[in-house]
């Protein structure tokens, strides 16, 4: 690993958003009995109430910056603090901590954490590395969010959600039927792991539900793109020992559409872990949401000399998206997500073509020569199109392919 440049520096932070009545409370009254007014303490440097009045409340905290990132790191009396991992992150202010030694904490966060992060609501997420304060056996506040070595994002662009940051992999679930299989949605999440720096892995389950044959072009495409990829079925084990051994000693999210038996999949590597399932509601095809909460879940290990308690690495299970909805890559980022594109990209004529009606296009002479999967493409194109509806299922690809 490299070192990462990092400065001390002084930050200014806000505290200005709906804090009106705390802020006069505190700079006014100067009461201690208040939830947030503890927090003062740990800052080191200034705090002033600015010329507007309470609304803008502006303090200066040390933060270590990671030049590369942008990151800020708070400075933090570290000997006052346990280290620990979120477990889950509920809301903004209730996250599940486990500690090293596995012990575990409800914590709070401090308004600071949530003030020096690019945006509040991805302050703290499951499976980010803290410090916290205990305040007793059982709950604490976060005092430092450690910087992200890889992260899973969905959401619109003005509005990223982070799912779970610091996992090593993700597995792409998908669903041979029921709800139909959609080539371009797996290739979406790819992009999206690319992006967080995550290794996807494509798993597509209720096998029993689609045909072998259709699913082999699939199957080898993404095999050769060098995404590995596990036929399963969740109801009868099939496929479940091939997926466990990629999970065994790693952490891995699993990701996907809702109904296409995420959770089942869970339950099927770890018996005994009850996630939650849900049927597929008729009328729609649609899965309901069963799983609400992003959650990291140790495994056990499976590795044949290993104790029943043995640490087999952690799954995230995340709730699904029941709509096809917006993420965080942007159009022009689009090419460079998908990965055999690359080396075409630099002999497109134009410098910022968008491979899509260009003419003397390098990727799409890659797609004419054979060296680029139509079927990439075709998802190629309608992921940049940001259609939602437009991700067509494999079953109306075939049809038009006939
Ligand atoms: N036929 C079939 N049904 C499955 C399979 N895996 C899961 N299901 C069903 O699909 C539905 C949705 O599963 P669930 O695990 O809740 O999906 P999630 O939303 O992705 O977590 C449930 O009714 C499961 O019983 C499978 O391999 N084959
Ligand atoms: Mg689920
Ligand atoms: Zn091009």
């Amino acid at each position: 690993m490299t070192a990462n440049k990092r400065k001390k520096q002084k930050l200014r932070v806000a505290f200005k958003k709906n804090r009106e009545t705390r802020a006069r409370v505190q700079n006014l009254t100067r009461k201690v009995d208040d939830a947030h007014e503890d927090e003062i303490e740990h800052l080191t440097g200034a705090e002033r109430l600015s010329g507007k009045g309470s609304v803008n409340r502006y303090r200066t905290v040390i933060a270590e910056v990671d030049e590369s990132s942008g990151d800020a790191i708070l400075d933090v009396d570290v000997s006052k603090c346990l280290s620990g991992r979120v477990l889950s992150s509920i809301g903004t202010n209730n996250c599940r901590v486990q500690t090293d030694d596995a012990k575990e904490y409800q914590c709070s966060v401090r308004q600071v954490v949530r003030a020096i992060a690019r945006d509040a609501r991805n302050a703290v997420v499951a499976g980010d590395r803290v410090l916290f304060t205990p305040s007793d056996d059982f709950t604490g506040a976060i005092e430092r969010v450690e910087p992200r070595t890889t992260s899973l994002s969905r959401g619109s662009r003005r509005h990223a959600h982070i799912i779970v940051a610091n996992v090593d992999q993700a597995v792409i679930v998908a669903s041979a039927n029921e709800p139909p299989l959609k080539p371009a949605l797996i290739d979406r999440f790819l992009c999206s792991t690319e992006k967080g720096g995550i290794q996807g892995i494509v798993c597509i389950n209720k096998i029993d539900l689609g045909s072998a044959v259709d699913l082999q072009p699939l199957v080898g495409q993404y095999a050769q793109l060098g995404y590995p990829v596990v036929l399963t079925n969740a109801l009868t084990g099939e496929g479940i020992s091939t997926l466990r051994r990629y999970l065994e000693g790693r952490e891995t999210v699993f990701t996907g559409q809702s109904g296409v038996g995420k959770s089942s999949l869970l339950n099927a590597i770890q018996p005994g872990l009850g996630r939650p399932t849900m049927e597929v509601s008729g009328d729609t095809n649609k899965g309901r949401h069963t799983t609400r909460v992003t959650e990291l879940i140790p495994l056990r290990s499976h590795v044949p000399n290993a104790g029943s308690s043995e640490h087999g690495g952690w799954v995230v299970d995340t709730p699904g998206i029941r709509q096809l909805q917006l993420w965080d890559v942007q159009s022009e980022e689009v090419e460079g997500l998908f990965i055999e594109f690359r080396p075409f990209v630099a002999h497109c004529k134009f410098p910022n073509c968008s491979h899509t009606h260009e003419h003397d296009c390098g990727v799409k002479r890659g797609v004419d020569n054979g060296m680029i999967s139509p079927l990439r493409y075709e998802s190629y194109l309608r992921i940049v199109e940001g259609d939602e509806e437009s991700l067509f299922s494999l079953a109306d690809w075939r049809k038009r392919k006939l």
